[in-house]
């Protein structure tokens, strides 16, 4: 299986972890967006949207990096847990999946990307708003293990700890909110994957050395 992916990116990086805990080798393909290589002709073929994670098994092509979790779990995976087929408890990963895509990586990346791609001003706002965000995921996180609640780890679990290790490199300090906090700890020792997580992480490192908080 053929994975187009950037080692910095939060959703390459929550595809990557999903393999691992799939049991599926993937072909690392490294993307250098920088480059330029995500418009050559050959990779829009693959993918018209130009975004990795990209992910070609045979000649079956997707991107967007949870529904690419949920085809690896849903073709690979023995066993249910990371994506259970009960429909409530699916229905809560999935709600954990679009609040982490909608909402708290979305809010990070108001925040800080257009700070990094378009040298903005900080906007203090947005900024505040990511703090909201982690008092969200604080309140699904109390007294729960995982992210979806249950007793198991899920992709809910994979999505939002690929997001805050991005938080993480970025030198945002959500050590204040206790249960994320503690969960983030625990999860990357029961996270197959995790290793590999951290050390792709640092290479987006960079790109936030010259962000700051706002001033409050
Ligand atoms: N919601 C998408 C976001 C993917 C995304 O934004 N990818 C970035 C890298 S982190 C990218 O490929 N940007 C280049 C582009 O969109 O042209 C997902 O979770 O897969």
């Amino acid at each position: 299986m053929d994975f187009y992916y950037l080692p910095g990116s939060a959703p390459c990086r929550a595809v990557q972890m999903t393999a691992a805990a799939v049991g599926v080798e993937l072909n690392l393909k490294l993307t250098n967006l920088m480059a330029g290589e995500h418009m050559k002709p050959e990779f829009l073929k693959l993918n018209p949207q130009h975004c990795v994670p990209t992910l070609v098994d045979g000649d079956f092509s997707l991107w967007e990096s949870r529904a690419i979790m949920i085809y690896l779990v849903d073709r690979y995976a023995k066993g249910e847990k990371l994506y259970p087929k009960d429909p409530q408890k699916r229905a809560v990963v999935n709600q954990r999946l679009y609040f982490d895509m909608g909402t708290l990586y979305q809010r990070f990346g108001d925040y800080y990307y257009p700070q990094i791609f378009e040298g903005a001003a900080a906007n203090s706002e947005n900024y505040r708003k990511i703090g909201e965000a982690l008092e969200f995921l604080e309140v699904f996180l109390h007294d729960q293990q995982f992210v979806a609640g249950g007793n198991c780890l899920t992709l809910a679990d994979l999505s939002v700890l690929a997001t805050l290790t991005t938080f993480e490199v970025a030198g945002y300090d959500f050590s204040g909110y206790k249960s994320v906090h503690e969960w983030y700890g625990r999860i990357q020792k029961v996270a197959l994957g995790a290793d590999i997580n951290r050390e792709w992480a640092e290479a987006a490192r960079q790109f936030f050395e010259k962000v700051k908080a706002p001033a409050q």
